[in-house]
């Protein structure tokens, strides 16, 4: 198992000390990377020692330290999970030949573009989530989302090694680039939508872990089957750190439903003036919310059919999440995979699509069934606590910006609609301006360690077994 060396000025596990271009290059890299997380990371908090944990190894068990520290003091790195023996290539055209250390000439513009797109969410989502500290619900939420904050913020290291290294003058360009585009800027926005919508609440704040690191985690999981093993090592790694962040959304949300269905009982009313009244979040509220991050994470597949997946697919450059233990057919040269799409007339017809063309579809389909599993454990809750409400998961057609359904009105079950039905129902199904403004009035913060905001429950547990009214984060 490989070490990291955290003598280095910049911690590594690459060996980064015996290439001393690529050395000075990153190092040039990092002073830019200190700017822009003082401008747009968490840096009201700059002073706060924060109880987080740090990678200090890639192997599954204890890979982590934990330890208070300053978040501008900490040591981002480049860490690559450890090289499996003899690996070959999972599918695509390529299937069965030894996988690549360099990226093979002819690929190197789709590897870059993926490799930038990716690399661009990261600093995105630290830029969304730039003021949320002010208005934290507790400590310990506090210090989940500066923990979520710096490890976005090594995602990106972990993209701009790989620009640096294998994509020369061009990846050092893309790395500038990487922190030049800012979430929500008219001129220079980030790449894919849902990383210019605003996080302003921790509500938006739990979705966005739920729904868009999720999408994370099913880019990353064909990432890390691609031929090219360096960016197959990283994003292994990256998953380690990703299944924090994912947790966080599901705990969160989870947290909401409990302290909401608590005020229910309490009030003996489930109205939602009246859970209002009490300062929680109310269901149909919350499934508004549902509603708004998952159409938009959705978007984050791209088309259900795509000339794109299709190439990337076939030259090994990204795969199906577990490709190999998921799938009998590595190559799909011959199979289809049948979609559903507008007729043009107002209602649906089924469409045959190559199977390789249709990866995107195969991928947001396994993504959509990984999101219900929260929903079936919230609904769960719902009815132990003996009401008749179930949150949904909207149609994937509802709302769509990208593919087939893009601008195509249906209502939340998928079905086509007029545009005007659609324009009049569409407040009732999103978050409208005074929901925004009811869930904006409850954020207020709570710093006293183990207390927590009214519209949320405690968590089950602390940090690495630490209490709940541990002072994770010291304000100073
Ligand atoms: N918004 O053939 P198409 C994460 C563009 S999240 C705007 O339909 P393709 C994280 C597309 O780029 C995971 N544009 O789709 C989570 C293309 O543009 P170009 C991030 C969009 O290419 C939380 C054009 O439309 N990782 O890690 O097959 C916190 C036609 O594309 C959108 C990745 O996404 C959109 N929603 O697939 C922190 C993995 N969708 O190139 C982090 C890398 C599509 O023609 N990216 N477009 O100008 C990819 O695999 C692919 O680029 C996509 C799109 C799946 C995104």
């Amino acid at each position: 198992m490989s070490t990291i060396d955290y003598s280095e000025k910049i911690p590594n596990n690459v060996d980064l000390a015996n290439d001393r271009t690529l050395q000075r290059a990153l190092e040039h890299w990092q002073p830019r990377f200190l700017e822009w997380w003082k401008e747009l990371g968490p840096n009201d908090f700059a002073n706060s020692d924060v109880y987080l944990r740090t990678a200090v190894g890639v192997d599954a068990q204890g890979w982590a330290h934990y330890g208070t520290v300053k978040m501008p003091d900490y040591r981002w790195g480049i860490f690559l999970a450890d090289p499996i023996a003899d690996r070959t290539i999972g599918f695509g055209d390529s299937f069965g030949q030894p996988v690549w250390r360099q990226v093979p000439g002819e690929f190197r513009s789709q590897f870059r573009r993926l490799i930038v797109t990716q690399g661009d969410t990261e600093p995105a989502s630290v830029e969304q989530q730039h003021r949320l500290g002010h208005t934290c619900p507790s400590l310990y939420d506090l210090r989940n989302l500066f923990q979520i904050n710096v490890e976005e913020g090594r995602h990106l290291w972990a993209m701009v090694y790989i620009l640096h290294a294998y994509f020369g003058r061009d990846g050092r360009e893309e790395a500038e680039e990487l922190l030049a585009r800012h979430s929500g800027d008219v001129d220079k926005p980030r790449i894919l939508g849902t990383f210019n919508e605003p996080i302003e609440d921790w509500l938006s704040f739990f979705c966005f872990c739920y729904f868009t690191d999720r999408d994370g985690k099913f880019q990353l999981k064909s990432l890390a089957e691609s031929s090219f093993d360096p960016l197959a090592r990283t994003c292994r790694f990256m998953l380690t750190e990703e299944a924090h962040h994912m947790f966080v959304g599901e705990t969160g949300l989870g947290r909401i439903v409990r302290r909401t269905l608590g005020v229910m009982k309490e009030v003996g009313n489930e109205g939602p003036e009246a859970i209002r009244r009490r300062g929680a979040v109310d269901l149909p509220l919350l499934q508004r919310y549902l509603n708004f991050w998952f159409s938009s994470s959705l978007d984050l597949f791209g088309s259900e059919v795509s000339s794109n997946a299709a190439t990337t697919f076939a030259n090994g450059i990204k795969g199906r999440p577990d490709e190999t233990t998921q799938y009998q057919d590595h190559v799909c040269a011959d199979s289809s995979f049948e979609i559903e799409v507008p007729d043009g007339k107002g209602g649906v017809i089924t469409d045959t699509s190559p199977m390789r063309n249709a990866m995107n579809e195969v991928l947001r389909d396994a993504y959509i069934r990984d999101c219900e599993i929260g929903l079936k454990r919230w609904n769960m809750q719902i009815k132990r606590a003996g009401y008749n409400f179930e949150l949904k998961l909207p149609s994937n057609r509802f709302r769509r910006a990208i593919g087939a359904w893009a601008n195509i009105p249906t209502d939340l079950e998928g079905r086509p609609i007029g545009r005007e039905e659609y324009d009049r129902s569409l407040p009732g199904w999103l978050p409208s301006a005074s929901d925004r403004d009811y869930v904006k009035s409850l954020m207020q913060r709570v710093v006293e360690p183990g207390k927590m905001a009214a519209w949320i429950a405690p968590p089950e547990r602390g940090v690495n077994n630490l209490p709940v009214d541990y002072e994770y984060v010291r304000l100073n």
